[in-house]
């Protein structure tokens, strides 16, 4: 699931400002994101059935461009809609009680921030991990300050096969640092869900990918 270099687009409704969140996304994976994640948080915030109507949709556009789906910290949505993958943070769900709720046949993402985070996630069976913020971030309300990149290259120094995701603040000048200590991925919500071409947007992070760089 993360065997080529990852861009990660998360999203919910309320990141899709004045857009059409579907066809925001349609965007995002014509663009070539590898990866989704509905994260469905703040102002406006769908729930209920809304919500659930809403991941289905989602899950069901990325399906038909092969992108695995992802939904953050609720395990119920993620287990009704059959998502590929469920991801949560150190303030949700004991890791362990969600790998047992789900089994092994979702892929399970944990955020961690230091090495003994990063032991604890894998010890219950975390498929990646989501390390940040790398940079500052205005898409996450409660993140901490934003830590570089030096704990990611201590957890990958510890870890070398565990898939590891940089997220905060990540834009196509800035991704370089993340790739260099050995992020198999960056995860983005702004620098796409707000670009003025998601398309274009995409294909400049796609050139940020070490050995894929354009002009
Ligand atoms: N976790 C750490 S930073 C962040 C999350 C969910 C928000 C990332 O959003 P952006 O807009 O790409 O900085
Ligand atoms: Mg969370």
């Amino acid at each position: 699931m993360f065997d080529n270099p990852a861009i990660y687009f998360l999203m919910g409704t309320p990141n899709a400002g004045t857009k059409d969140p579907l066809a925001l996304l349609e965007q995002a994976l014509e663009g070539g994101i590898t990866h989704f994640q509905l994260r469905e948080k703040g102002e406006g915030a769908l729930s209920g059935s809304a919500l659930e109507d809403f991941a289905a949709a989602c899950k069901k556009l990325c399906k038909a461009y092969d992108v695995p789906f992802f939904v953050n910290d609720d395990v119920d949505l993620a287990c009704t809609v059959e998502a590929d993958g469920i991801h949560i943070g150190q303030e949700d769900m004991d890791c362990g009680a969600v790998r047992k709720r789900i089994g092994y046949s979702m892929a399970l993402g944990v955020s961690v921030h230091s090495v003994k985070e990063a032991n604890q996630a894998l010890s219950c069976g975390a498929t990646y991990l989501g390390m940040g913020p790398v940079y500052g971030t205005r898409s996450k309300a409660d993140a901490k300050p934003a830590a570089g990149v030096s704990e990611i290259r201590k957890v990958k120094a510890q870890y070398p096969h565990v898939p590891i995701i940089g997220i905060g603040g990540i834009e196509p000048h800035n991704a370089d640092a993340v790739w260099q200590a050995g992020a198999s991925g960056i995860a983005v919500i702004s620098s796409i869900a707000e670009a003025d071409d998601v398309m274009g947007q995409i294909q400049r992070f796609q050139g940020s990918i070490p050995g894929r760089r354009v002009g």
